[in-house]
């Protein structure tokens, strides 16, 4: 594990499995359908129960970069964040992983979440290579800090070692710059 302290908030690299993380909310790399999947929208899905497909209905989709937020049913987290991160290679592919990170950390202050798991978003069906994403998504989360959301713990939960090397590498280059 690492971790870095930035203002009031820690940011950690674990590697595991996102649907164990006992925090206020996780966050789901979903589809703009926000209707289930495979990859970690997948496993979100069985460990949360049938109930959260029913919630997820009601929402309507999401947009590419956007979040929202449903409860999150029999997993151990009391919510769930559903974002929708870009097809790599599509327009604007790197400013809307960057809102997909923003808005999930925007939408976990509004509801007074204190503690998120984030998987690496995009990195999986959506090809992002993770030497790119992982800066990405380090440098938006140290940005809505700085910028004054309260979160007390990020926790970056990843599945594979070469996902756990690539975050823990953009972690040391951006910390080191603050
Ligand atoms: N815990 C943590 N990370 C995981 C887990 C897990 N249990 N399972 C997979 N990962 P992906 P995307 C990692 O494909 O690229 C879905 O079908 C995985 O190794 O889940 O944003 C949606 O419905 C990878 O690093 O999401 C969409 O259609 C990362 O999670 C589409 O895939 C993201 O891989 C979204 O694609």
């Amino acid at each position: 594990m690492s971790c870095q302290q930035i203002k009031q908030t820690r940011i950690e690299l674990v590697q595991g499995d996102i649907t164990l993380q006992e925090v206020d909310a996780i966050v789901n790399a979903a589809n703009n359908s926000l209707l289930g999947g495979g990859g970690v929208d997948g496993a979100i899905h069985r460990a949360a129960g049938p109930q959260l497909l029913a919630e997820c209905r009601t929402l309507k989709g999401c947009d590419t970069g956007d979040a929202k937020l449903t409860k999150g049913y029999r997993l151990a987290a009391r919510h769930v964040i559903h974002t929708v991160g870009p097809v790599y290679g599509t327009p604007n592919a790197p400013q809307l992983l960057a809102s997909a990170y923003r808005r999930s950390m925007e939408v976990a202050a509004e509801n007074n979440i204190r503690t998120i798991a984030f998987p690496a978003i995009s990195t999986g069906v959506y090809g992002y290579p993770l030497a790119e994403a992982a800066p990405i998504a380090i440098h938006t989360v140290i940005d809505s800090v700085k910028n004054g959301l309260e979160i007390d713990l990020v926790r970056f939960v990843l599945f594979t070692s070469n996902a756990q090397d690539a975050f823990k590498r953009a972690l040391e280059d951006i910390a080191a710059h603050y």
